[in-house]
């Protein structure tokens, strides 16, 4: 397992965590997800085998919102 801390503009609120949790923990390979709004944060650990990191950024970036690194 892998863990990685992206930096993702364009949450606003807890529902936007959620979403992007959701979204990424749906993907073949993600264990587990946490965002923060905040802090512009999201954790994921993820099997590198099943599921690449730009994967995880093309992911994330459709569904919305900005991934800086
Ligand atoms: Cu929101």
């Amino acid at each position: 397992m892998e863990k990685i801390v992206l930096c993702v503009e364009g949450m606003k609120c807890g529902g936007c965590e959620s979403s992007v949790k959701n979204l990424l923990e749906a993907l073949d390979g993600v264990a587990l997800s946490t965002a923060d709004h905040a802090a512009n944060q999201v954790d994921i650990d993820f099997d590198a085998a099943l599921v690449s990191l730009d994967e995880l950024k093309q992911a994330v970036s459709d569904a919305g919102y900005t991934v800086v690194a």
